[in-house]
């Protein structure tokens, strides 16, 4: 081949690694690490995309050169020349390809396995996912329950997932780590996170109308003060009391406030109906208000609020809550105390 054409194909193909390379770098694709698996995770990523720029600029590079330098003249309509196989030439785009892939799966199967490996002193957290809320469950640790995801800094967190109802999945965005929680089987993740702050879960998996506000906050803080939020959680027994905190706490821990306005508890969900009115909604029903609420809570199927759907408030609340937490939700929500 012609120096000159080589020279032109690599003087292109310099500018086109450049120019996509700043589309790479320039615009943050990924929110900033906060965990030792997203690390890898971009580790991996940043592996992949300078391959792909590498091949994509020498690909272009060629073609463009080609498109222009054997440009056919206007009006000619003769063939071109007969050119048969180069060997070399396919040995060497087999050959080179086939690495590359190999390199990018070796690499990322041993980033799996290191973000599978949950260190020597894990946090034992249960996760529990229902249309459409989170909740956490921290088994060591006085089973502290909670709707706020809440961990500490540099130990690795691993948790144990469980579905109530459909498919859902479990992901915070800044720390990487993905998986799916289906129903009938327990699925397992783990996460390290780096530093602290507020970060937020998110359901990846489109499990219903409400999947949009199927989101938890995370708060990743020191060790101390995780010992101090376990204390602070477990003073009191957890054993679901009556008091209004606890049931504003657990109004928000199972979701309700997800999909209910209830001017108490500072919620504007709207996929449900407003729950500021349960008194006269009861009364124009001709019952006794406690009566009405729990039935709606346990039994939301048997009547169905004027305007709304049923089958979209979950029915498993008479199973997946205590009859105490049920009792003083029904306190709550009828402004009994
Ligand atoms: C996924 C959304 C969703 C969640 C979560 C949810 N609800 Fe509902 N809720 C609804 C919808 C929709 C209705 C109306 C249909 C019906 O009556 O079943 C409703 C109806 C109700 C009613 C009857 C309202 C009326 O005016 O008759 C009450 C009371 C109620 N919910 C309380 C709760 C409580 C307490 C929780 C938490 C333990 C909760 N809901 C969780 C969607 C939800
Ligand atoms: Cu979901």
């Amino acid at each position: 081949m012609r120096r000159g054409a080589i020279i032109r194909m690599t003087g292109l193909g310099i500018v086109i690694a450049i120019l996509v390379t700043l589309v790479a770098v320039l615009i943050p694709w990924l929110p900033t690490s906060a965990s030792e698996e997203m690390d890898r995770i971009e580790f991996v990523y940043w592996f992949a995309t300078v391959i792909c720029i590498a091949v994509f600029a020498l690909v272009m590079a060629v073609l463009l050169y080609s498109v222009m330098a054997f440009r056919s003249p206007p009006e000619d309509e003769s063939d071109g020349p007969p050119i048969h196989g180069n060997t070399n030439l396919e040995v060497a785009w087999t050959v080179v390809p086939a690495i590359l892939v190999i390199a990018i799966g070796v690499i990322s199967a041993f980033v799996m396995s290191k973000n599978g490996e949950a260190g020597p002193n894990p946090l034992n957290v249960k996760v529990f996912a229902q249309q459409f809320a989170w909740r956490f469950v921290y088994p060591d640790d006085n089973e502290v329950k909670s709707g706020e995801l809440v961990l500490p800094v540099n130990r690795s967190a691993k948790f144990e997932m469980e579905s109530a109802d459909v498919i859902h999945s479990f992901w915070i965005p800044a720390m990487g780590q993905k998986q799916d929680l289906v129903p009938g089987i327990k699925t397992r993740i783990i996460v390290t996170p780096t530093r602290t702050g507020v970060f937020s879960l998110v359901c990846t998996e489109l499990c219903g109308v409400g999947h949009a506000t199927m989101r938890a906050t995370v708060r990743v803080v020191s060790q101390e003060d995780f010992v101090a939020w376990v204390k602070e959680r477990s003073d009191g027994g957890g054993g679901g009391g009556v008091s209004g905190d606890k049931a504003a706490a657990l109004f928000a821990d199972a979701g309700c406030g997800g999909c209910h306005a209830f001017t108490p508890a500072g919620t504007t969900g709207e996929i449900g109906p407003n729950l500021d009115d349960l008194v006269a909604a009861a009364q124009k029903a001709g019952q006794d208000p406690a009566d009405y609420v729990r039935e709606a809570i346990v039994d939301p199927g048997k009547v169905i609020a004027p305007g709304y759907q049923d089958g979209v408030m979950p029915p498993s609340y008479g199973e997946t809550l205590s009859p105490a937490e049920i009792d003083s939700l029904v306190a709550y929500l009828t402004g009994a105390k």
